[in-house]
């Protein structure tokens, strides 16, 4: 069956912020705990139905490149402060550059700073990247290059920017309906070794039936870029629903609210609005900036891809 494309912006930035909202009551859990409290033979309740930080900054991305039609940095910065919510649950790093940025310091510069002038490698630019891996879909060049330049407003580590770059390539393969292609396809993009080792690691993992605690050694659950950005790749790709992909994820522990809205991005890009359960969709948020105002954002952002349609 042929997805459309606005189905497949909107399932894409729905599917984030709703592997977000699920995954959020759960963040920190081991894996032990999380399966103490969902059974995996049900689809799970969303009780909360509130995103974090993910899904906020996720928000700014689409604003920006909207507002822009195209990529502005001084722009996106502005827009992350403007949205910033201190209640989402920011990570350290993306908090202090906003502030500092605030302040006026330059965007370009201040990420720089952070961890003792080494940059930060969280999973912060890559959670947030879903529009880019859209709006950038059939181009692969410019989507790397959009994806470092995005990152660097509060990621200047390498191994955080290659991390965002990764997964809105991945969502990009989403968009084209490559699932069968898309490991041989990120072997190809991928440029630092610790993302290549990784992306071998999912494909021998695929091979078998990995445990829970392989992924979680071998892939890892935690809040770097490279322990998280894999395991939501490996997520989408082990599975044929997905709802399946996103559960799972969630399930392993760890950073669940991002590695849900990771996967959620590449499973709702691949899939379409129309795969994700109805009772998420409900439960979700619809305040300002909830599922109404974000549903409008994947349209304005086919809208703008179509005007714009190198994305240059
Ligand atoms: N050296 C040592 N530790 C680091 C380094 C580094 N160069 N870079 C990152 N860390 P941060 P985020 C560790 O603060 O990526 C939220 O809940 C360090 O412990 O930049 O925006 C989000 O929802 C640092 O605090 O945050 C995400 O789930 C941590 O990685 C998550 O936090 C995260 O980096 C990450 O968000
Ligand atoms: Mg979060």
């Amino acid at each position: 069956m042929k997805i459309d494309l606005k189905s497949k912006f909107t399932g894409a930035l729905i599917g984030s912020a709703v592997g977000d909202a699920l995954g959020a009551p759960v963040e920190g859990w081991s894996m032990e705990r999380v399966r103490s409290v969902y059974s995996e033979r049900k689809l799970w309740k969303m009780s909360y139905g509130r995103y974090t930080d993910d899904t906020e900054l996720m928000i700014g991305v689409a604003e920006s490149l909207i507002k822009n039609k195209g990529f502005n940095g001084a722009d996106m910065a502005r827009t992350f402060i403007q949205n910033y919510d201190a209640k989402r649950g920011y990570g350290p790093g993306s908090t202090g550059a906003l502030k500092r940025i605030k302040a006026g310091e330059s965007w370009k510069e201040v990420s720089k700073k952070l961890f003792c002038g080494e940059g930060s490698y969280g999973n912060g630019a890559a959670m947030r990247i879903a529009p880019v891996g859209l709006f950038y879909y059939d181009n692969a060049d410019v989507l790397r290059e959009i994806a470092y330049k995005s990152s660097l407003i509060t990621h200047s580590h390498e191994l955080g920017k290659a991390g965002a770059a990764l997964q809105a390539f991945a969502v990009a393969l989403a968009v084209r309906g490559q699932k069968e292609s898309m490991l041989s396809e990120l072997k190809n993009f991928a440029q630092n070794n610790v993302y290549k080792e990784k992306i071998r690691r999912i494909e021998t993992l695929l091979d078998k039936d990995a445990t829970k605690k392989e992924i979680i050694a071998k892939l890892g659950n935690g809040m770097a870029a490279f322990n998280s950005v894999p395991t939501a790749i490996y997520s989408f790709l082990r599975f044929d629903r997905f709802e399946d992909s996103v559960i799972y994820a969630i399930s392993l522990g760890g950073d669940t609210d991002t590695i849900g809205a990771m996967t959620g991005a590449i499973s709702g890009a691949y899939y379409g609005d129309g795969a994700i359960p109805n009772e998420w969709i409900e439960q979700l948020e619809d305040g300002e900036k909830g599922k109404s105002y974000i549903k409008r954002l994947a349209e304005e952002l086919y809208v703008a891809k179509n005007y714009n349609p190198n994305g240059s």
